[in-house]
């Protein structure tokens, strides 16, 4: 990995960048997952590069989902695995969710490095090695789903992805979460909550959420739940960037070093 001067000004964005690229060099990224994230971080930059209110509030209501779950799994592809791998499997544990790999490009030596990766964090189980179920109408690698994890699920995290899936799982009757940085996307548009953050900002966030409100009674989770709305928090995201952009363009933003 390239060593990347910590007062550099865009230090974070460098690192997250050799992250993928490290991602890659171990067989777990695809080349594609390259494009991905410079799509991610051309919207971080709409955003703020900080979490904002409706990604918040989504968090909150996704992990009480979570813990309300039977049988809730979180996916993993080549994108997460080389940004948050340990973040991934903490999450897991403290939802008590199942891990599953699903790879759009999928390969067995990139399924086997992720499951590697996942291991060394300290995952016990990890799911979606030899998967033998087939999400309906989903004709490519991604539709392939593990019996134990996805296939049975009743909640799901597909971070990062594209929207087919999350479309097919609805189908299936699956609530699906999604943490994905374009609110204009498929999977942002289609998916149960759609958390609008950066996946490294998330993952942590959700965590700490997830030991503070497993202590709640299971009434006020679903109160939580109930009262959640994705498409106003979808529209909520929207403002923001529309009100932040009509900010940054009146106040102006010629050799300002922090907008
Ligand atoms: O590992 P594989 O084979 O399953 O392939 C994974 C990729 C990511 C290549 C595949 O799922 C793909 O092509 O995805 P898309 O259609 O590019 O969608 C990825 C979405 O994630 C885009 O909408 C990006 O804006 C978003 N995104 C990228 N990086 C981040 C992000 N969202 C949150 N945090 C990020 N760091």
């Amino acid at each position: 990995m390239v060593k990347i001067p910590k007062s550099h000004p865009r230090y974070w964005s460098l690192y997250y960048r050799e992250k993928i690229i490290e991602g890659m060099e171990k067989g777990m990224t695809a080349k594609a997952g390259l494009i991905a994230h410079g799509r991610g971080e051309a919207f971080d930059y709409l955003i703020g590069e900080k979490t904002i209110e409706p990604a918040e509030r989504a968090m909150k209501v996704a992990v009480a989902k979570f813990l309300l779950a039977e049988w809730p799994v979180i996916s993993v592809n080549g994108n997460v695995a080389a940004l948050v791998p340990e973040e991934t499997v903490e999450l897991a544990k403290v939802l008590n969710a199942k891990l599953e790999i699903n790879l759009f490009y999928r390969t067995e030596d990139r399924v086997r490095a992720i499951a590697d990766e996942l291991r060394k964090y300290g995952a016990k189980e990890v799911l979606g090695i030899n998967p033998t179920k087939r999400i309906p109408g989903l004709e490519h690698e991604r539709g392939k789903a593990d019996e134990n994890g996805i296939w049975k699920a009743d909640v799901v995290l597909v971070p990062l992805e594209d929207g087919d899936r999350t479309e097919a799982l609805v189908r299936m009757g699956k609530f699906v979460v999604t943490v994905d940085l374009n609110p204009l996307s498929r999977s942002a548009r289609m998916a149960d909550i759609t958390i609008v953050d950066n996946i490294v900002r998330a993952y942590p966030r959700m965590i700490e959420l997830a030991k503070e409100m497993r202590k709640l009674p299971r009434e006020e989770l679903e109160d939580i739940v109930r009262s959640y709305d994705n498409g106003k928090t979808l529209s909520d995201v929207l403002v923001h960037i529309r009100n932040r952009l009509t900010r940054l363009a009146e106040e102006g933003i010629w050799r300002k070093k922090e907008i």
